[in-house]
């Protein structure tokens, strides 16, 4: 079936169609939960969406989509979507039905009383990597240089911000190098702290078509059911990642399997970290790691002798104490031994939500946009000028991370706050101390699709949100690919989308001549390319919204040249993939082996590794494992849970992964109750006795609601990023009455 025939309106190629199928077109888009960027075929009915395939033409996925993805629509149609604002009426306590003008009027008041009264920097925002460039560029420009606002951080924080730190020290920019051919590419592929069997199942599906035979190393504490794909499991230790990354470094160095060349010519301090790591020798890394110094020497051999090695990495790395170091430790191996730059090679770090890299480089958030730094003067005088607004309103100061934000609240620095696009008291770790901080607010705003989440519930205000597919926008995948979105629902009752609340904010702050360019996502698209212009990043070469459509997404950077345009334009859709296949299947960075620091070379950092927060011991004997459970669940389970077919696919009740033999020594049976205690509090659970998790480990999916209960919070020094997957609990049975 070609793809013009699809495309015939109520023809799908198969003779008779029944009247309530015929559709009248098919449109494309991106799929807007995780970060792999899957292409969606659309199918249209009177202009609305009524059901959706994957696209086979779309270079990601390739007519493949996860459960996810193929359920997509069911979460908008949801009875609960929040339709209007609602207001908190202080008498009864109740959230009430308010119209969008008492609801913009109650906001700038409540926001304005505190900022009189505690200081312009008295109010804060946590937004999100999962809503369209064009909206978190739209609130990090209200916010900081309309509102008067400095500190806001999203919850790429607790996702990404080691990678982007890692990459930005070692790199000069936060920039990932690869392509997802590379997954086809490469003869042996090392996975480290990463499930994409569960968490980015596309992608492995890639992994799968790569026609070299290639050894699959998964460096993970479970044996999950990406190291049952491997064909070498180190089921190291938790948190005894970096340790083993200097050990075979060390290795590495002993066997001469450096590329030397490569080192001289296009790293810096690489001596340095070879005497750093002679230390660290096999067998005190078996010891500490706790993993057999055959399959250490396995691992070792494959990295030398290998031709296209690539090194995958995902939250068992992110989410440590010494996460930065550790994702440091893989960009040093790949630096070391020539693997960068090449097909089938990289330090490459996948990330997580639709737009965990769209959050990184434009939300104005940490850095200014495009990656700049708001303490240069001359970043700032360029963002002045290109967004024609007054030098005076950018912020020099960096804002207060996710954590200095919530201790913030408790120092009472913080007053009010505005939750968008993220569940923080399910999500957060150690989420009591968030739940109990947030009554001391003066206002909290949760700007979602639902009233009835576990932050939105403790709002005073709620802003009723259009979801995906109800708004139109962009999205950055893992491999630096802008996607589209598309409208191609009307939302609910009152819903707007983010940017229109953006631009209602500004406009009853007082604020909104700041932004009159902003008039719509593809007006600020524009913006934006002009932002990005001789950045790193830079996107100037993309026309608009129908550029990325027709081709099938782009990759940044993408600066305007003759070469990469006609390569990206030429020819519909279907005809450039033909004339056009380098572009399909993907550019990679530093094929020239020119880094973005400023001297162009790469950098070794290191650090001696250090102690864990909080080790077991006899009174909480077991280490806390926490990350992603199936592939139809996703997080804090508010729009995957309005499935009912992706409800079939995953457990409704927490669970809780337990060794046989730890069971067995606590009595406990394959699916009895227990509770599941640490220092900070308790939840119930299914025991699934499994022997994917190792003994004195236990694993608890993140998406049920109490799992941040027992989280512990402790950060990584450099990203600040929660340190999710290590604390001590205890597990107990609990009797049935
Ligand atoms: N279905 C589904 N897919 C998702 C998501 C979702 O919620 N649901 N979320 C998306 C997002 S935002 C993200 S960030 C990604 C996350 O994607 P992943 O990082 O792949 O998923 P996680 O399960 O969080 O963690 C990966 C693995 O880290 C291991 N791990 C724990 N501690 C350690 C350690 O000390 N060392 C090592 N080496 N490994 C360790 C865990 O056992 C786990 O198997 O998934 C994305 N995709
Ligand atoms: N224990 C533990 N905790 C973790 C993790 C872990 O591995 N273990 N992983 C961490 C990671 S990597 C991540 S990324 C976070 C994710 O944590 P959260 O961001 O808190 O999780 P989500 O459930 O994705 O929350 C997104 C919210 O935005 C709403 N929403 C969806 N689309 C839109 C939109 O277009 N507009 C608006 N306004 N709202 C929308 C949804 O309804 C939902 O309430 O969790 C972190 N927490
Ligand atoms: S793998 Fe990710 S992007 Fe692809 S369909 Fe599933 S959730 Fe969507
Ligand atoms: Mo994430």
């Amino acid at each position: 079936m070609t793809a013009e025939l699809v495309r015939t309106p109520g023809n799908f190629g198969l003779g008779q169609v029944p009247e309530r199928l015929k559709l009248d077109s098919i449109t494309t888009m991106v799929c807007g939960y995780c970060s792999t960027g899957c292409g969606l075929q659309v199918h249209l009915k009177n202009g609305e969406a009524v059901n959706l395939t994957a696209d086979p033409e779309y270079p990601v996925n390739l007519g493949m989509a996860c459960p996810k993805g193929w359920e997509a629509l069911t979460p908008l149609e949801s009875s609960d979507r929040a339709t209007t604002p609602l207001l908190r009426n202080r008498e009864t306590g109740e959230l009430e039905v308010v119209s969008w003008s008492r609801a913009m009027d109650e906001f700038v008041k409540q926001f304005q009383s505190v900022q009189e009264r505690h200081g312009k920097h008295s109010i804060a925002f946590l937004s999100t990597g999962q809503m369209c460039t064009e909206e978190m560029a739209l609130l990090g420009a209200v916010f900081k240089f309309g509102m008067g606002g400095l500190h806001c951080d999203s919850n790429t924080r607790q996702c990404m911000s080691t990678s982007h730190v890692a990459y930005k020290q070692s790199f000069g920019f936060d920039a990932p190098p690869f392509t997802y051919a590379d997954f086809e590419e490469s003869d042996c592929l090392i996975f480290i702290g990463a499930n994409p069997c569960i968490a980015h199942p596309i992608l492995w599906q890639r992994v799968l078509r790569n026609p070299h035979h290639p050894e699959i190393v998964v460096v993970d504490p479970r044996r999950t059911e990406t190291a049952m794909n491997a064909t070498l499991h180190l089921p190291i230790a938790p948190k005894s990642d970096l340790t083993l990354l200097y050990g075979l470094a060390s290795a590495l160095i002993q066997r001469d399997a450096v590329d030397k060349e490569f080192v001289a010519t296009h790293t810096t301090g690489f001596d340095e970290f070879s005497r750093f790591v002679a230390e660290f020798t096999p067998e005190r890394c078996c010891e500490f790691a706790q993993i057999s110094c055959a399959d250490f020497d396995r691992c070792v051999d494959l990295i030398a002798t290998r031709k296209r090695v690539s090194f995958w990495w995902t939250m068992g790395v992110n989410q440590g104490h010494e996460s930065t170091r550790t994702a440091q430790a893989i960009i040093n191996l790949a630096l070391m031994t020539g693997n960068i730059g090449r097909p089938g090679t990289g330090a490459n770090s996948i990330t997580g939500q639709c737009n965990a890299m769209g959050s990184r480089l434009y939300a104005n958030v940490t850095s200014l946009f495009g990656g700049r730094d708001p303490s240069i003067l001359e970043n700032r005088e360029q963002v002045a000028s290109l967004l024609g607004i007054p030098l005076e309103v950018i912020p020099s100061q960096a804002s207060w991370a996710y954590d200095q934000i919530v201790d913030g609240i408790e120092s009472g620095a913080i007053r009010g706050l505005w939750v968008i696009a993220t569940n923080t008291s399910h999500s957060w770790i150690h989420q009591d101390r968030f739940n109990d901080l947030v009554k001391k607010l003066d206002f909290l705003v949760v700007q979602d699709l639902y009233p009835n989440t576990e932050t939105a519930s403790r709002a005073d205000l709620v802003l009723p949100a259009a979801g995906w597919g109800e708004k139109e926008g962009t999205l950055i995948n893992s491999e630096r690919r802008i996607g589209l979105v598309k409208k191609v629902r009307r939302a609910p009752g009152d819903c707007l989308s983010d940017f229109n609340i953006f631009r209602l904010v500004a406009q009853a702050w007082g604020c909104g001549e700041l932004f009159r360019e902003w008039t719509s996502p593809e007006a600020a698209f524009q913006v934006l390319k002009r932002l990005s212009a001789g950045r790193p990043c830079d996107i100037t070469g993309v026309r608009n919204y129908r550029h990325l459509d027709e081709a099938g997404g782009i990759q940044w950077p993408f600066p305007e040249s003759p070469i990469l345009q006609t390569e990206a334009t030429s020819g519909t859709r279907g005809d450039k993939r033909r004339l056009s296949p380098e572009l399909n299947r993907g550019r990679r960075l530093f094929a020239d082996g020119r880094f973005y620091t400023t001297d162009q070379r790469a950098r070794f950092l290191f650090d001696p590794p250090r102690p864990v927060a909080e080790p077991v011991d006899a009174e909480y004997p077991f280490t806390l494992l926490t990350g992603r459970g199936t592939s139809a669940q996703w997080h804090t389970n508010t729009r995957t849970g309005k499935s009912e077919l992706l409800k079939k696919l995953y457990p409704q009740h927490c669970y809780v992964e337990i060794h046989p033999d730890d069971a067995c020594k606590l009595g406990i049976a394959p699916h009895g109750m227990v509770t599941v205690l640490s220092r900070r509090g308790q939840l119930k659970a299914t025991a699934y006795v499994t022997p994917t998790v190792q003994q004195g480990q236990v694993f608890v999916p993140m998406h049920y609601e109490g799992v941040n209960r027992l989280t512990k919070a402790s950060y990584d020094p450099h990203s600040r990023q929660p340190s999710y997957k290590h604390c001590a609990v205890r597990v107990e049975r609990l009797e049935l009455r």
